[in-house]
């Protein structure tokens, strides 16, 4: 399960570990801003608070990738050595495994945080309409009361104060100069991961489409294989969120994931109802409530082999807790109980007698 650290997490460590299957947290240092170094000293202290809860840290999300790296302006390279020594001190502590992003200004996006549902639950939900009536730069007042007292990532305060520089940064970059800096970035990284053997996955775009006319290209098939292809090494990889990917109902998960065989190191598995093409919300991870397969899912995963952590994804807010929307611990308990109990089924079917 994803956990961002005592300072910022309503779930504690004991929470998760008693979550029956749940061996280890994918977790961060939260509160380090996008671009600076990740010194020993603190990954080793993060490290030690999770060993001691009897979880050990299966990998990072995020290393976030500073914006400089994405507009590939002049400074990038000064960003990129901090990220080569960031992985270096992450390969020395024994963490093989990155999860990280190439969206511009914002991480995901979403209309509300709070849409309820007929049991009462409340959901994160995407309604294009609502977001097309949205100005970027308010978006982040527009949801600041619904964050329940977090922070949320991707919508941190210091991001949000400079969104209007952001989007000026950004006017010359079209989706083929994003792949351009997308590709000098990885193959200025690919030696110390493959020194240390760190797996960089990189997360999709959340939706799958170009939000605020701003350029997105982690979004399908062709695009993810034609990265897969310009820096052809298994530590470029792939972080497979159902839930991203299948925001675009166009993409078959199931036939997405056969395809990157060898290149998903992670996989954020969750499911989402909609309600129309232009509208979704993120429903329990039971394939029953959502529009999603999560049984071709898992079994495409087991199929190709995939060895890496599964984590549930963003679940709903139940049982009246109040946490950070999305990362509560109930539903994503269930989440993880629900996906172990698929990943034993198909683990058994399987067996040659
Ligand atoms: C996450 C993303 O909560 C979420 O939607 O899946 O924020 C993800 O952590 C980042 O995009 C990865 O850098
Ligand atoms: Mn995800």
């Amino acid at each position: 399960m994803r956990w961002y650290g005592s300072k910022f997490d309503t779930v504690t460590l004991k929470q998760i570990r008693q979550v029956a299957g749940v061996t280890g947290v994918i977790t961060t240092l939260y509160d380090m801003p996008a671009g600076e170094k990740w010194t020993r000293e603190a990954i080793q202290q993060m490290k030690s608070e999770v060993n001691a809860s009897g979880l050990h840290i299966s990998g990072i999300e995020s290393v976030n990738v500073h914006e400089d790296i994405k507009t590939g302006s002049r400074s990038r390279d000064k960003y990129i050595e901090n990220y080569i020594e960031t992985l270096e001190n992450l390969g020395k502590e024994d963490i093989h495994l990155v999860c990280y992003n190439f969206m511009p200004v914002f991480d995901w996006t979403r209309s509300e945080l709070a849409r309820m549902r007929d049991d009462g639950s409340t959901v994160l939900a995407y309604n294009q309409a609502d977001i097309d009536k949205i100005v970027p730069e308010e978006m982040f007042a527009s949801i600041a009361d619904d964050m329940n007292g977090t922070v949320m990532p991707g919508w941190e305060p210091e991001r949000m104060a400079k969104v209007k520089e952001l989007f000026e940064e950004y006017k010359d970059i079209d989706e083929e100069k994003l792949f351009g800096n997308l590709k000098y970035f990885l193959k200025a990284i690919m030696p110390v991961c493959n020194k240390y053997d760190i797996k960089m996955a990189i997360h999709p775009d959340d939706p799958a489409w170009s939000v605020f006319g701003l350029p997105r290209i982690i979004i399908n098939k062709k695009n993810i294989l034609r990265m897969m292809n310009m820096v052809n090494d298994v530590h470029n990889g792939v972080t497979f969120c159902s839930g991203s990917y299948g925001t675009n109902r166009e993409n078959d998960l199931p036939d997405m994931i056969r395809s990157l065989k060898g290149r998903i190191h992670f996989a954020h598995v969750r499911n989402l109802r909609f309600n129309s093409d232009s509208d979704f919300e993120e429903a329990a991870h039971l394939s029953s409530d959502g529009s999603f397969d999560m049984y071709e899912i898992m079994k495409a995963l087991y199929d190709t082999g995939f060895s890496g952590p599964i984590r549930p994804d963003h679940g709903r807010m139940i049982w009246d807790e109040s946490a950070m929307p999305g990362y509560g611990l109930y539903d994503r308990a269930l989440g993880a109980s629900y996906l172990n109990g698929l990943w034993e089924a198909i683990k058994k079917n399987n067996k040659t007698i």
